[in-house]
């Protein structure tokens, strides 16, 4: 077992049945003059993320650990998009409609992929979500269970929408959930901390808490994990 110091606790985790999950550092979310822009909101404060990120992902990698990232968006007919949420946001920008990078959240599109800096690697898995969670209308539950994994390490953005999300359905399905505190962003200064403690809360509620270097260094000093 590996142990990393956490809020509200030590984390302990053994790296054979662990996945890092990384939520949604798509295009459409991180670019400047992207989707996340068109809705008002300062993309500066979810790219600080990429840096230690792509840390914690080399470290994850050289580990031998699951490797999970997912993408947010839909089918280009839009059949897997309910209408409540294709209404919602600015008019002019909506779910679909042609934006800077292609349409807006739709598979295929070049907005819809994932950042150059964290592209999976052949052989990772890609989840392509329709909700906010990773478990809704996916294959994760599938996947994880092929891979034997217990202990998820979560990462990506946002850290008050698509990652709590996340973490809420994982935990409901008996996983342990470290949520890396500089790993995950918010458009919004007061989601991200007020976000973070709620994971922690009541004795850990959701999950566990901690910095990407302390990930780091527990990570590295696990020996690789062999298929
Ligand atoms: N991935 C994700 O969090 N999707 C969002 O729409 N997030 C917002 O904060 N809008």
């Amino acid at each position: 077992m590996t142990e990393i110091p956490a809020i509200p606790s030590p984390f302990t985790f053994d790296p054979a049945t662990t996945a890092l999950v990384i939520i949604d550092m798509q295009r459409d979310f991180l670019l400047p003059g992207g989707f996340g822009e068109s809705l008002g909101n300062d993309v500066a404060l979810l790219r600080t993320v990429i840096e230690p990120l792509a840390g914690v992902l080399a470290c994850a990698r050289a580990a031998g650990i699951t490797v999970i990232h997912t993408r947010e968006g839909h089918l280009p007919d839009l059949s897997d998009c309910p209408p409540a949420k294709l209404r919602r946001g600015n008019p002019s920008q909506r779910i679909g409609d042609p934006g800077r990078f292609g349409r807006i959240l739709i598979r295929g599109e070049y907005g819809h992929d994932i950042i150059d800096e964290l592209a999976p690697l052949d052989g990772e898995t890609v989840i392509d979500k329709p909700g906010k969670g990773a478990f809704y209308a996916t294959e994760l539950a599938t996947v994880l269970r092929q891979h034997s994994i217990a202990t998820l390490l979560v990462a990506g953005v946002t850290t008050e929408v698509c990652v709590h999300t996340t973490v809420r359905e994982a935990n409901d399905r008996g996983y342990e959930c470290l949520v890396v505190a500089d790993c995950v962003g918010s458009y919004f200064p007061e989601f991200q901390r007020v976000g973070l403690s709620m994971i922690a809360a009541q004795g850990a509620i959701f999950g566990w808490v901690a910095d990407s270097a302390d990930v780091i260094a527990a990570l590295g000093t696990t020996a690789p994990v062999t298929a």
